[in-house]
């Protein structure tokens, strides 16, 4: 079954340790989606490949967003961002994954972007509460997401942001811009 190959070709990819956060990660969102009324079955295919690319080699990822033309402001900030979008490019093009919502929704899982989509927002908040996560603040924003989506993932990228500030990194102003964006979202 399709399925199947792709979760071989998926675990084959990464070291143990990511595949079963991509395991939790899976059932995260398909309960998510069973939650919100999303699609439960693009849920558990864009989490399944959102971290495909996670292991590759820096120069790899580095690479593919020159020649493939991927946004080119990605090099200037945290590599961490790359495999976002250097997984959604790989599954598109080694699995032919044409499904242009769950590709956008592997590729946004990192930063979020103004106006998310349901599976974004799924996609990008299951990466966050997965049963495996255990960081200071986690069962608060598994709480939230009991109630909302977009206050659940407010939470998440708050907490990005304030490690990024204490590290003295670099922001990716896309997370800005979509942490905005999903405030008004709230409010209106
Ligand atoms: O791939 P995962 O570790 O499962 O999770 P992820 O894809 O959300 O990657 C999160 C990492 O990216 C986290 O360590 C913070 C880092 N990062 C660096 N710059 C930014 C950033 N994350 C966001 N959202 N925005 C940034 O500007
Ligand atoms: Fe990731
Ligand atoms: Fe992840």
């Amino acid at each position: 079954m399709e399925l199947e190959k792709l979760r071989e070709a998926t675990r084959s990819q990464m070291p143990e340790k990511r595949w079963k956060h991509t395991l939790g990660v899976v059932e995260s969102a398909i309960e998510l989606a069973k939650r919100y009324g999303g699609d439960v079955q693009k849920a558990e295919l864009a989490a399944l490949l959102h971290d495909y690319a996670k292991a590759w080699e820096i120069g790899r990822m580095e690479q593919i967003i020159r020649e493939q033309e991927l946004p080119p402001e990605l090099l200037v900030y945290d590599k961490e961002l790359w495999h976002a979008h250097v997984g959604a490019w790989a599954v598109q093009n080694e699995h032919g994954i044409d499904d242009e919502e769950v590709l956008d929704a592997i590729r946004y899982h990192t930063s979020g972007r103004v106006q998310m989509t349901m599976l974004d927002k799924i996609v990008c908040l299951a990466d966050y509460i997965e049963p495996g996560r255990d960081y200071p603040g986690v069962n608060k924003l598994r709480k939230l997401a009991e109630v909302s989506l977009e206050q659940a993932l407010v939470a998440g990228y708050d907490g990005t942001i304030e490690l990024l500030v204490e590290k003295g990194k670099l922001i990716f102003p896309l997370t800005v811009l979509s942490r905005n964006d999903l405030i008004r979202q709230i409010k209106s």
